[in-house]
């Protein structure tokens, strides 16, 4: 496969949505697969949630900070366990996702990120269009692809469907949406099975999302 000699810059896909190709470095990358793995194994585990309507989801997940399910947040594990504490490599890459994006924000405004969902999906895994809206808080969700490229749907905040933009994200690229966006509709028709870097070592397709949950 061939690739471009340069990363182009920040995309903006909608009002407040940035794609940035190719932001975390392969060794970058690397770390967070292995952190992601290590995270699975904790507490929690690895999840297939039910939906109200008494669907399986096909992506398998992990809350840090808050545990999330369809759809709210609460402080402990349905078990009654404790949720794994947000780590603060998330926060401090919200940050900087951020900043790479729109360009930096003035210290006082930056917002404490505090929850992230990692999704693992396999070849056949996919997650429907859906509203990020469990937040309490508007800051900018940032978004994080390791593995398997994915056609990512980002839509408008109206209504599942069209107008829409399909986008391509790989392994390293960065995408964040706030502002007018923040409530846009999104979601992963596919993934694009056998295209994660070879050395990263990874199987399907990692997605890491960092949230302000606003809750407290
Ligand atoms: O996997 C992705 O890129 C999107 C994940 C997502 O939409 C979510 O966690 O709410």
């Amino acid at each position: 496969m061939s690739e471009a000699l340069f990363e182009p810059g920040p995309v903006e896909v909608a009002p407040g949505a940035v794609h940035v190709p190719g932001w975390l470095q392969p060794d970058a990358q690397g770390q967070l697969v292995e952190l992601c793995r290590r995270w699975s194994r904790g507490p929690g585990g690895m999840l297939r949630h039910r939906t109200p309507r008494g669907g399986e989801m096909s992506v398998r997940m992990t809350s840090l900070g808050w545990f999330w399910r369809p759809y709210a947040y609460s402080r402990s594990l349905p078990g009654g366990g404790a949720v794994r504490a947000f780590p603060r490599i998330l926060g401090e890459l919200a940050h900087d996702g951020v900043a790479a994006a729109y360009g930096a924000p003035p210290p006082e405004e930056a917002p404490e990120y505090d929850v992230a969902l990692v999704n693992f999906y396999d070849a056949d895994a996919r997650m429907g269009m859906h509203q990020d809206r469990e937040e309490q808080a508007d800051a900018p969700v940032v978004s994080l692809s390791l593995g398997d490229a994915c056609v990512f749907r980002f839509g408008n905040t109206e209504t599942r469907t069209r107008p829409y933009t399909d986008v391509v994200l790989r392994s390293g690229d960065l995408f964040v949406f706030g502002g007018p966006s923040r409530m846009a509709y999104h979601g992963v028709p596919r993934t694009m099975p056998g295209t994660a870097p070879p050395d990263l070592g990874l199987e399907g397709r990692l997605n890491i999302t960092i949230r302000a949950s606003g809750l407290s």
